[in-house]
C-alpha cells in the first residue's frame, strides 16, 4: 500500500486528492492546521475512512512539516497548500511568500533531513499566474514567466526551488503548472463560484445584485476532479518533470456569467463600458450585474490560455473529459440545490454525499 502527503487537504484539491488516492488504495495522510471554526467541510465525508489520517501542521512551521513526514515517511508528498487567492496576496505579500514560497523549501528540506529524497516523490502546485503579463498566447511549458502579483512572484520561487533540488539532489520533484480549475467545490470568492451562487440566490430571490471587477478578463477554466488526477500521473513517470494542465479553450468573466445565468434560468445581456458596464436580465430589465473597483487589482492577469500537448502526449490525459458548458452546469446546479435549503442570512454546509446521491454533483 502507497503511502501520500498531501498539504492542503482541506482545500478544493486537496480534497478531489484525497478522494482519487484512496479509490486508488492509497494510505492518505493529510494536514490541517487548527481553526476556532469548522473548515473541514470538504474532507467531512472520507474522515473516518480506515486509510485517512490527519495531522496538524503549518507550511510557516519547519519543525511540524518535518514532524509530519518523519512520522508518515511517504513515497509520495502532494504540496497543494498555499495561499491561493490573487487579490488577498496584495494585501498579505509577506505571508504569502512565507507560506506558498518558503513553504516549499521547508517540505523539499523536511524530505532531505528525513532521508526520503531517494524514495519519495513530490509534486508542487505551480500555477498558470506565473505567466502572468502574458509573454506570449497559448502558454506551454516553454512560454517564459512574467509574474505579475505577490502570489504568482512567491509561486516561482515555488517552482524553481523544486527544479534545483531535482538537479542539485537528483530528487523527484515536479510541477504541475496548472490552468484555472474550478467545482462546486471552489472557495466562495475565486469568480466562478462568486457568479454560480449569486446566480443561485438572484434566482431565488435570496440576493440583489451581483458585483464584479475586470469582467474582460480570460482564462482557461477546467474542472478540478479532472485536474488532480494529473497531478498523480506525474509522479507516475520514469523521470520527473514539469506539465502544463489546461483545457486550450479560453472564456471570459463575462462570458461564465451569461452562462451561469443562463444554466439558473436568467437570460442576461451586458450593456456600457469599463466601469459602467451592466448585466440586464432581458425578461425583466433589472440590473443583475454591476462592475465595483473594489474586485479591480493593481497589477491583473488577462489573458490565460494554456496549451496541454505536453501532459496529452506524455501522461495520456485527456483534456476534454469536461467541457466548459458542463463545468458551469454542474457548479450552478449544486450551487441551485445549496441556496435552496439556505436560510436568509446563514450558510449550510453543503451534504457532498447527499449531492452525489442525487446525482447533482458527479
Ligand atoms: P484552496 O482551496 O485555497 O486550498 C488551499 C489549501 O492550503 C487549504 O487546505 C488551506 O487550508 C491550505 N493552507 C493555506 N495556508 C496554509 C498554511 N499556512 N499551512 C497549511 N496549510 C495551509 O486552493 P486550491 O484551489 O485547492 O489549490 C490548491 C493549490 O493549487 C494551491 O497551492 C494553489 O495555489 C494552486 N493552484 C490552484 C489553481 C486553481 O485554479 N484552483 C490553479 C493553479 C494552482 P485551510 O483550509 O486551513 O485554509
Ligand atoms: O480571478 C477577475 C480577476 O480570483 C479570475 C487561483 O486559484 O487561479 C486562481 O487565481 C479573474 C481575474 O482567480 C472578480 O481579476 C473579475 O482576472 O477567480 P479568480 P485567479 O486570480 O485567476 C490561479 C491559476 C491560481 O493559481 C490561484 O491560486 O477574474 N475577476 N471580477 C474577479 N475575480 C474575483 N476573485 N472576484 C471578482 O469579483
Amino acid at each position: 500500500m502507497k503511502k501520500a502527503v498531501i498539504f492542503g487537504i482541506t482545500g478544493q484539491d486537496g480534497s478531489f486528492l484525497a478522494e482519487f488516492l484512496l479509490a486508488k488504495n492509497y494510505e492518505v495522510h493529510g494536514v490541517i492546521r487548527r481553526s476556532s471554526t469548522d473548515y473541514r467541510e470538504r474532507i467531512a465525508h472520507i474522515e473516518g475512512h480506515p486509510d485517512f489520517h490527519l495531522h496538524f501542521g503549518d507550511m510557516s512551521d519547519s519543525l511540524g512539516i518535518m514532524q509530519v513526514i518523519a512520522k508518515t515517511r511517504p513515497d509520495e508528498i502532494y504540496n497543494l497548500a498555499a495561499q491561493s487567492h490573487v487579490q488577498v496576496s496584495f494585501d498579505s505579500p509577506e505571508y504569502t511568500a512565507n507560506v506558498d514560497a518558503t513553504g516549499v523549501l521547508r517540505v523539499l528540506e523536511a524530505v532531505r533531513t528525513c532521508g526520503l529524497e531517494k524514495t519519495c516523490r513530490i509534486y508542487q502546485a505551480s500555477t498558470s499566474e506565473l505567466y502572468g503579463r502574458v509573454e506570449a498566447v497559448p502558454q506551454n511549458e516553454e512560454t517564459p514567466f512574467h509574474p505579475y502579483s505577490p502570489y504568482a512572484v512567491a509561486k516561482l520561487y515555488g517552482f524553481w526551488i523544486i527544479r534545483e533540488y531535482r538537479d542539485a539532489y537528483n530528487m523527484y520533484c515536479c510541477n504541475g503548472i496548472l490552468f484555472n480549475h474550478e467545482s462546486e467545490r471552489r472557495g466562495e470568492t475565486f469568480v466562478t463560484r462568486k457568479i454560480t451562487l449569486a446566480a443561485a440566490r438572484i434566482k431565488q430571490g435570496k440576493q440583489e445584485k451581483l458585483y464584479l471587477g475586470n469582467l474582460s478578463s480570460l482564462r482557461d477554466w477546467g474542472y478540478a476532479k479532472d485536474y488532480v488526477e494529473c497531478m498523480w500521473l506525474m509522479l507516475q513517470q520514469e523521470r520527473p518533470d514539469d506539465y502544463v494542465i489546461a483545457t486550450g479553450e479560453q472564456h471570459s468573466v463575462r462570458e461564465f456569467c451569461l452562462a451561469a445565468f443562463r444554466e439558473a434560468g436568467i437570460e442576461l445581456e451586458f450593456r456600457g463600458e469599463g466601469i459602467h458596464e451592466q448585466g440586464i436580465d432581458k425578461a425583466t430589465g433589472k440590473v443583475l450585474v454591476e462592475v465595483s473597483p473594489d474586485f479591480y487589482r493593481p497589477t491583473d492577469v488577462v489573458n490565460l490560455l494554456g496549451d496541454p500537448s505536453k501532459a496529452k502526449r506524455q501522461l495520456g490525459w485527456n483534456p476534454a473529459k469536461t467541457s466548459f458548458e458542463e463545468l458551469v452546469r454542474l457548479m450552478v446546479q449544486a450551487d441551485m440545490a445549496k441556496v435552496a435549503v439556505e436560510r436568509a442570512g446563514e450558510k449550510v454546509r453543503i451534504n457532498l454525499e447527499e449531492y452525489l446521491e442525487k446525482g447533482i454533483v458527479k
